[in-house]
């Protein structure tokens, strides 16, 4: 085996593992309760937000402010069904910096505080992600030796 070739490969598995983005799991109605949990999140730019609707009748809008229960002037704010049939909806991170507001626009589920908000950073991760980036490391890890051992 070439030692260049191997160098080679395990930059590339480097800079694939680095630009891999994550997919941050919300629940939407969580304990059955008017809540999205976690409700604080933390995501970095092509991040995804994964709202899962696990209970009752609820949506997510995008807000403009924290406390706001109001849908967000931007034209193009994000609002899912009620209920959607895929139990999903999915909020992908396109912004460097700054917050994302999201609040359930259904009764007054938001004025009893199901509301939540994402911050985005450059360089941090939330707790809650369901494939971590060391999991996607390991993934490409075994990929590449796969690939070495066929060479
Ligand atoms: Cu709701």
């Amino acid at each position: 085996m070439n030692k260049e070739i191997f160098t080679f490969i395990v930059i590339l598995a480097a800079l694939v593992t680095l630009i891999q983005s994550a997919t941050i799991v919300v629940e939407v109605g969580s304990d059955n309760k008017l809540q999205f949990f976690p409700n604080n999140i933390k995501a970095v730019t092509g991040d995804s937000v994964l709202f899962k609707f696990v209970s009752g009748n609820h949506n997510v809008v995008q807000s403009d402010k924290a406390d706001s229960c109001e849908k967000s002037n931007d034209p193009n704010a994000f609002q899912s069904e009620v209920n959607p049939p895929s139990k999903e909806f999915t909020v992908t991170i396109t912004q460097t910096s700054g917050n994302i507001w999201f609040h359930c626009s259904v009764d007054q589920h938001c004025a009893s505080g199901m509301k939540g908000a994402i911050k985005v950073t450059s360089n941090q991760t939330s707790d809650a992600i369901v494939m971590p980036r060391s999991f996607i490391a390991l993934s490409f890890g075994t990929l590449v030796s796969s690939f070495i051992s066929w060479l």
